[in-house]
């Protein structure tokens, strides 16, 4: 078999990479070693920049976004309970759309099996050949049987754990380790709030998110030794009320567990994200802590560049879009990092903080309470202004 572009990986990056290259009349396979029922259920992310809703719409998936997707127009930050809001429209004229990852998700898979080339689902013990010769290769089995792909370009899109990274060769590896992770719980309940509350609290971070207006999504700040079994829900929804403070007891509404999981908080970047004919797209090059909402985005952003680049070199034009991905990728990547640290350490409780540690940390709230210049600011961030 041939085609021109491989993609591994059918996440968001993988998916929405080979529609638009589908777009721009350049052909993909996606291989997928997980199922599609899994893929489509994997309950991660939920927070859209506005340059992914139009990436998406771009790609001519953006319907059901468009109808079902909550635009929010600002979100709120509590610090022991103490409460203020920042507000995007007016600060920045701009919002966010919360729409869950598994429904953008089911819509790219949707999308793909309409144009006719549905992800190989099940692909399993995916290998790369020949990444820096002129006529790389994939083989793969599914179902026991053995297979082949000859193509112009493969594209990493297989998230953390994927297998392209070690395929790379020498590449820098830059890592932060942060001692928690996050505990989340999705509830079929009405949300607390109409918009996202990011709390600070003595007990540890809390974040009150949502899918729709029927159903909420909370976390929690954990350590890195608690497990799941020791979480029953009645203790979840306690250390909620505790932590988003008295304001949202009343209104905070439990419900048995649709999903519950523990994923550890970690920034990861590999350096540089291309080797000959293959680039890392998405987690698979970078992740950052869910804290600042922009792993999904990240990945959809070098799922675009990437596209514009594939494409333009089929066109027989512009090289330097593709020649400068990794680069290009990187300074965007790079910000995001920051703001995610920045943000995860504005909020969360570090064991290892002292006294000195917390009044640093009450003295950037006050600022950010205060000042106008530091809400815009942090609405540029969040929003993703000044990334493109
Ligand atoms: P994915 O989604 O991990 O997809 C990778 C795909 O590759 C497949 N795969 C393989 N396929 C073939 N062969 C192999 N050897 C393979 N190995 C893996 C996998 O099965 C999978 O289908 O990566 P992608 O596409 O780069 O997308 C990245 C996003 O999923 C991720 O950054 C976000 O979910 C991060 N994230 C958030 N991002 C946001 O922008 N906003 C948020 O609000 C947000 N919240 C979150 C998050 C991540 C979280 N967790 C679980 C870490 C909240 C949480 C709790
Ligand atoms: C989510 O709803 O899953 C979510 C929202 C905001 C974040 C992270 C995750 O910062």
């Amino acid at each position: 078999m041939r085609t021109q572009v491989v993609i591994v990986g059918a996440g968001p990056a993988g998916l929405l990479l080979s529609q638009l290259l589908h777009l721009g009349g350049v052909e993909a396979v996606v291989l997928e070693h997980r199922d599609r029922v899994y893929v489509e259920n994997r309950i991660r992310a939920g927070v859209l920049e506005q340059a992914t809703v139009r990436l998406v719409e771009r790609a001519g998936a953006g319907a059901r976004m468009r109808q079902e997707g909550l635009a929010h127009d600002g979100i709120k930050l509590s610090s022991n309970g103490e409460e203020f809001r920042i507000g995007f429209s007016e600060l920045v004229n701009a919002q966010v759309l919360v729409y869950g990852q598994t429904e953008l998700t089911k819509d790219l898979i949707a999308i793909a099996i309409a144009r006719g080339t549905e992800p190989i689902f099940e692909a399993e013990g995916v290998r790369l050949q020949d990444i820096e010769g002129d006529t790389p290769s994939v083989v793969y089995s599914k179902g026991g049987r053995s297979h082949h792909i000859d193509c112009d370009f493969i594209a990493g899109c297989d998230g953390q754990h994927g297998i392209c990274r070690s395929f790379m060769g020498t590449v820098q590896t830059f890592e932060r380790l942060y001692p928690f992770g996050w505990l989340g719980i999705m509830a079929d309940v009405p949300p607390c709030d109409d918009e996202l509350i990011y709390a600070s609290h003595d007990r540890g971070f809390a974040l009150a998110s949502q899918r729709t207006r029927q159903r909420s999504r909370y976390y929690l700040q954990v350590g890195n030794d608690e497990r799941l079994e020791d979480w029953p829900d009645a203790r979840i929804w306690d250390e909620l009320e505790s932590r988003l403070g008295s304001k949202h007891s009343a209104s905070l509404t439990r419900g048995p567990s649709i999903d519950k999981s523990i994923a550890p908080l970690r920034s990861t970047v590999t350096e540089p994200l291309r080797r000959g004919r293959l680039f890392l797209v998405g987690d698979a090059g970078h992740i950052v802590p869910p804290t600042g909402a922009k792993g999904l985005n990240l990945a959809a952003a070098d799922a675009g560049r990437l596209a514009d680049g594939l494409i333009a070199r089929y066109r027989g034009g512009d090289l330097r879009p593709l020649e400068n991905y990794s680069d290009s990728v990187l300074r965007h990547v790079w910000r995001a990092v920051r703001i995610s640290w920045w943000f995860t350490h504005l909020t969360h409780r570090f064991a290892d903080a002292g006294p000195f540690d917390r009044r640093i940390q009450a003295a950037e709230f006050d600022q950010l309470r205060r000042s106008r210049s530091a809400q815009i600011l942090f609405a540029e961030n969040y929003v993703g202004i000044g990334r493109e």
